[in-house]
């Protein structure tokens, strides 16, 4: 299989296990980095043995030589980046949240639409074993129609302490890990019509919310529940693990913590450990996230090598962050958002 040769921007914090992944995805290879900040450039550089090294973007894509680019900055810079890379037709991937807002994200799908050039967003955890194994159930029948499903994610993990900027934004937990679980939601029981959303800040030390309870009117007429929180003291810790009810017309699902899947249909129940593989450079709990990244990087490069589209294409995940958009909209008017007209 021919090499393909990528280049990343934002060597920070998420970007290591971008990097490691990369190591072991056959077929792409990280060729140069750019980072604004002197420090983290010479660490990852140092670290991955990358020679070719830039503070500044423009220069690198002025360079060229590489086949796609790897936008792992944070939001601020991602509308900037992705249409740096569409001017220079080069495939882009860009981290989750994917734009500041959904009229940027908007433009940006519709830039590189323009451009001929593949885009996907990192919207990772779809891509989790455990997710995944939901997905094939439900995919093979065993539960009939599903007509109702609670996505939950509870914690109180110190996300603070790796990402220090998620206690400095007015928006928190829905913008920066809602926007997961609303996008697995999506991926399990289809796309939404209507969402409402009530949201809390119990941590007195950050900015924005840090609980969050969504309520999706699917088209297929299901309903589901997307409840997030960073302000849940459990017993077990169960950071980063999304669970999920799911139940249908046959029969259920109940993804639960210590990744257990249950399974109940017609022939009876099934329980099967769905734990994440712990890959060499993965670190408990992260390694949930990290072999999701992994995933979607093979995806990424699988698909760029058949010119197929991907699962979290810019376009797809329009679908998603409009999601977040109707949830802040909710929380502030009080009333239910019509998600379709959003996107039309
Ligand atoms: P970070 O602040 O640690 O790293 C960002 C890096 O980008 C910094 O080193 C910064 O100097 C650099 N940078 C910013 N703008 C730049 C520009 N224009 N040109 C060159 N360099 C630039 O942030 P992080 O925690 O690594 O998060 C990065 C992104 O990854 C965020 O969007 C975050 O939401 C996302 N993230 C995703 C996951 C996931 O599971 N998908 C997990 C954590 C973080
Ligand atoms: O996915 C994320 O962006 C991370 C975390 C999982 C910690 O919320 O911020």
């Amino acid at each position: 299989m021919a090499e393909l040769n990528g280049a990343l921007i934002g060597c920070g914090f998420f970007a290591i296990n971008q990097m490691h992944a990369w190591q072991d995805v056959p077929g792409a290879r990280i060729v140069a980095i750019c980072d604004r900040d002197p420090e983290r450039l010479r660490i990852v550089g140092d670290q991955f043995g990358i020679e070719r090294r830039y503070s500044d973007a423009a220069a690198m894509f002025a360079d060229g030589g590489f086949d796609f680019v790897d936008i792992a900055t944070t939001v601020q810079s991602h509308r900037a980046l992705v249409e740096m890379a569409a001017a220079h037709k080069v495939p882009a991937i860009c981290q989750k949240p994917f734009a500041k807002t959904l009229d940027d994200a908007k433009s940006m799908v519709k830039t590189c639409a323009e451009a001929g050039v593949p885009l996907m967003v990192h919207e990772n955890f779809r891509w989790q074993t455990p997710i995944q194994e939901v997905k094939k159930v439900l995919e093979a029948g065993v539960i009939g129609e599903p007509f109702w499903a609670r996505f939950s994610f509870r914690s109180g993990y110190d996300v603070f302490s790796g990402q220090p900027y998620l206690a400095e934004g007015e928006r928190f937990i829905i913008e920066d890990l809602g926007i997961h679980t609303l996008d697995i939601a999506r991926y399990i029981m289809g796309d939404v019509r209507q969402l409402s959303a009530r949201t809390k800040r119990v941590n007195p030390k950050i900015k924005g919310e840090d609980v969050a309870t969504m309520l999706l009117d699917h088209e297929s007429g299901a309903t589901s529940i997307v409840d997030v929180s960073y302000a849940s003291k459990l017993s077990t810790e169960p950071f980063p693990e999304t669970l999920i009810e799911l139940d249908g017309t046959k029969g259920s699902i109940r993804l639960s913590q210590g990744y257990r899947l249950e399974v109940t249909g017609p022939e009876g129940t099934t329980v099967t450990d769905v734990s994440p593989k712990l890959l060499s450079w993965a670190s408990r709990p992260w390694h949930n996230i990290q072999e999701s990244v992994f995933a979607i990087q093979q995806h990424w490069a699988d698909s760029l090598a058949a010119g197929s589209e991907t699962s979290t294409s810019g376009a797809d995940n329009l679908k998603t962050f409009a999601l977040v958009e109707a949830a802040y909209d909710s929380a502030a008017s009080g009333q239910t958002v019509d998600v379709e007209a959003m996107l039309r």
